[in-house]
C-alpha cells in the first residue's frame, strides 16, 4: 500500500517534468561548473532505491506523512549506501569501467557532492550532454526531472533546489531495453549505460539567451537567425554581431522573448563561406541587455539539383565513411572528449575523407564542434532503427523529441548537411506514415538543411538493382545501404549488377563493406580475411563508378566496433569487424583501397 502510494506521487511529478524546453544552446560557453570526475555508484538491478530514494519535489502533507517512516528510514539507508559505495567517472559508460557490469542492463544510481554559492538574480541548470537511456534526478532530495533518450543534451533547472554549500545531486540512470523505445530491442552496437557525457552546473542571469540560430541565407547574400529570451524580463534590446564582417543587428524581442533578423552582408565584405577545404567560421556575439554569448559559426548553404549536392552552389562529390560514437582503443567505451574526436577524425582525414555519416544516433557535441572546425560535411541521424513501434504514439512522441533535441543542439553547426530520420526500417504503411511525420517535423525545424533515412535497396530480377522504397519520394536524397559481396551475394557480384533509380536526385550510398580482422591473412576467397576485403572495396568501387547520380558514400565503416551481436570467437569477440581500421587504430589493408579512390576523386 506505502509503495503504491509514493509511485503514484513520484508519477505525477514526472509527468509534469516530460515536455522540457531543449537544451540550453551552447552550453560550454557558460559560465558554471564542470561536474565531471568521480562520482559514487550503486548498481541497482531489482530498482530497490526507486522507492527509497526521497524524490519527490514538494510532498504533500498526506503522501509525506503515509509514507514517513517508510521513505525517511529508507533515505538514510541509500544516504549511508552512497558514502560506502564504488565510484563510476563521469562522463563514461559502467561497461568498460567494471568487469562486472560488461553486459549490465538496469538501474545505477549515481551521486556527487559538490559546493556552491548561488547568487539571488542568477538562475541554475544542470546540464548534461547525454546519459543512455532513461534519467530520472534529484537535487538534496527533490526530483528535478526526468529524460528519455541516449544521445542528447538535456538539461534540469534548479535554482530552487541550490543551496550555498554543499549540495547532493542523484541521478538514476537506466539503460533497460525496450520493444517501444528509440531505439528499440535489437541494435547491432553495445547498449552502453551511464552518464556517458559530461554533466555542468549552468550559471545564467534571470533572464537569459536561451537559444538562438544563425545562418547563411538562401541567396548566400546575407545572414538569417532569431533569438530567443528565456526568464521574466523578455522584451528586451538585443544585438547580433559579427565583429569580423563588421556586422551589428539591433533588435527588440517581443513578448515571448523572440526577436527574428534577416541581414545582407555590407556591401564591400569578402565573406568566406564555410566549405571542406576552408572551414572558415566567425565568431558570433549575441548581446541582450540581461546577458551574452559568443560562438563560432560557419556560414554555407547546401541544395540539390537533380543528381547534384551542391555546397554554396558548387557541385561536391562526398568522399564519406561510417562512424559510431566510440572510442578509440583496445577498451573501446562511448567517446566524449575533443581528443577521441580529433583521434577518430584524423583516420577520417587520412583516409581522403570531406563527410563522415555520424550513425546510428547523435554522436556527442564534441564531435560535431570538432567537425565543424577541421571541415568535415556530417550526416547525423536518430536512432530510429531496423524495427520500431510504428503504432505507438508514445513511440512516435520520443522518436520526435529526440529528433527536436537533435536539431536544437546542432543547428549552429555549418557541418551538418543532412538530418536522416532512420535507418533500414522494414517497409509498411504504418512505418511509411511515421517517418513522413518525422521527415515533416525535420524541414519545418530546419528547412535549410538535407532531410533523408538511409533506406535499402532493390533487386528487381537478378542483377537488376533499384531503389523502390516509398519514402524516397519524401527525402531528399536517394540513400540506401547495400553489402554487395558481404551479405548479397559473392564479390563478383558486384560486377554483374546494374543500378537504374526511379527518381532523378543524388544516390549516396549510405553503407557497405564486410568484416575482416586486422592482420588474418589467408586467400582472398575466404571471408574475415584482410585479402577478402580488399577484393571487396575494389570491386565495390568499381562497381560505384557505375551508378548513375552517385553523389558520395559512407562505407561502413571507420573503426571496429563493440556489437553483443558479433560473438565469433577469435575474429569478432564482440566487436563488429567491418572496421577499416582495428579498434586500437590498425589500418586494414582495404583502407588503401578507399584511399586511393578518394585520392583520385
Ligand atoms: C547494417 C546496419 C548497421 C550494421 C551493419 C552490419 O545494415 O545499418 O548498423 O552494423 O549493417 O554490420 O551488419
Amino acid at each position: 500500500m506505502k509503495r503504491i502510494l509514493l509511485v503514484t506521487a513520484l508519477a505525477c511529478c514526472l509527468s509534469a517534468v516530460l515536455s522540457a524546453a531543449p537544451a540550453i544552446q551552447n552550453a560550454y560557453a557558460r559560465a558554471g561548473q564542470s561536474l565531471d570526475g568521480t562520482w559514487r555508484a550503486i548498481v541497482d538491478p531489482y530498482e530497490n532505491g526507486y522507492y527509497s530514494y526521497r524524490m519527490v519535489p514538494m510532498p504533500t502533507p498526506q503522501t509525506f506523512f503515509a509514507d514517513r517512516h517508510f521513505y525517511e528510514d529508507q533515505t538514510k539507508l541509500i544516504e549511508y549506501d552512497f558514502d560506502a559505495a564504488g565510484t563510476l567517472e563521469v562522463p563514461g559508460d559502467w561497461n568498460t569501467q567494471r568487469e562486472k557490469l560488461y553486459y549490465y542492463e538496469g538501474t545505477v544510481w549515481y551521486r556527487r557532492l559538490f559546493d556552491a554559492a548561488p547568487e539571488p538574480g542568477h538562475r541554475y541548470f544542470i546540464h548534461f550532454d547525454g546519459a543512455n537511456y532513461e534519467t530520472i534526478a534529484a537535487l538534496n532530495g527533490r526530483l528535478i526531472g526526468k529524460h528519455t533518450g541516449g544521445f542528447t543534451a538535456f538539461d534540469f533547472e534548479v535554482t530552487e533546489q541550490l543551496k550555498p554549500g554543499q549540495n547532493s545531486l542523484v541521478v538514476k540512470v537506466d539503460n533497460k531495453r525496450h520493444a517501444d523505445g528509440v531505439p528499440t530491442i535489437n541494435t547491432d552496437w553495445w547498449n552502453y549505460g551511464g552518464i556517458t557525457r559530461s554533466v555542468r552546473l549552468l550559471d545564467v542571469p534571470e533572464t537569459f539567451i536561451r537559444d538562438y540560430e544563425l545562418k547563411l541565407s538562401a541567396d548566400r547574400k546575407g545572414v538569417e537567425g532569431w533569438v530567443q529570451l528565456d526568464g521574466s524580463a523578455l522584451s528586451q534590446a538585443v544585438s547580433v554581431e559579427l565583429p569580423e564582417l563588421k556586422m551589428n543587428v539591433k533588435l527588440v524581442t517581443d513578448a515571448d522573448g523572440r526577436a527574428s533578423f534577416a541581414i545582407p552582408f555590407p556591401r564591400r565584405a569578402s565573406v568566406r563561406f564555410w566549405r571542406p577545404d576552408d572551414p572558415k567560421r566567425y565568431e558570433v556575439r549575441v548581446v541582450a541587455q540581461t546577458d551574452s554569448v559568443s560562438d563560432q559559426i560557419g556560414l554555407r548553404t547546401v541544395s540539390t539539383q537533380g543528381s547534384k549536392i551542391l555546397l554554396n552552389g558548387e557541385e561536391i562529390f562526398l568522399k564519406g565513411i561510417s562512424i559510431h560514437d566510440e572510442r578509440p582503443g583496445a577498451a573501446a567505451g562511448r567517446a566524449y572528449s575533443p581528443e577521441h574526436a580529433r583521434t577518430t577524425l584524423g583516420w577520417a582525414r587520412e583516409l581522403g575523407c570531406n563527410f563522415v555519416r555520424l550513425a546510428h544516433y547523435p554522436h556527442n557535441e564534441k564531435m560535431l564542434r570538432a567537425a565543424d572546425e577541421l571541415g568535415f560535411l556530417v550526416w547525423s541521424e536518430i536512432p530510429v532503427y531496423w524495427t520500431i513501434a510504428w503504432d505507438n504514439e508514445e513511440t512516435y512522441a520520443n522518436a520526435q523529441n529526440q529528433l527536436d533535441e537533435m536539431i536544437a543542439r546542432d543547428r549552429n553547426r555549418a557541418c551538418v548537411i543532412i538530418w536522416s530520420v532512420a535507418n533500414e526500417t522494414p517497409r509498411s504503411p504504418q512505418r511509411l506514415d511515421f517517418l513522413g511525420r518525422l521527415i515533416d517535423r525535420t524541414r519545418t525545424l530546419d528547412p535549410s538543411r538535407l532531410v533523408s533515412a538511409a533506406m535499402e535497396k532493390d533487386e528487381t530480377a537478378p542483377g537488376q538493382m533499384t531503389l523502390a522504397d516509398e519514402l524516397m519520394n519524401l527525402t531528399d536524397l536517394l540513400s540506401f545501404n547495400q553489402y554487395v559481396g558481404w551479405y548479397d551475394g559473392d564479390v563478383e557480384k558486384c560486377d554483374r549488377v546494374r543500378w537504374t533509380f526511379p527518381v532523378d536526385k543524388p544516390v549516396i550510398i549510405s553503407e557497405l563493406g564486410g568484416g575482416a580482422k586486422y592482420g588474418r591473412h589467408g586467400s582472398p576467397d575466404e571471408r574475415f580475411t584482410e585479402e577478402y576485403l580488399v577484393r571487396l572495396y575494389e570491386a565495390n568501387i568499381r562497381m560505384l563508378e557505375n551508378i548513375p547520380g552517385l553523389a558520395g558514400c559512407t562505407p561502413w565503416i571507420l573503426k571496429d566496433f563493440r556489437s553483443p551481436r558479433r560473438a565469433l570467437e577469435g575474429i569478432q569477440d564482440d566487436f563488429n569487424r567491418k572496421g577499416l581500421v582495428s579498434e586500437k587504430g590498425e589500418k586494414k589493408d582495404a583502407f588503401f583501397v578507399l584511399q586511393q579512390w578518394y585520392n583520385s576523386k
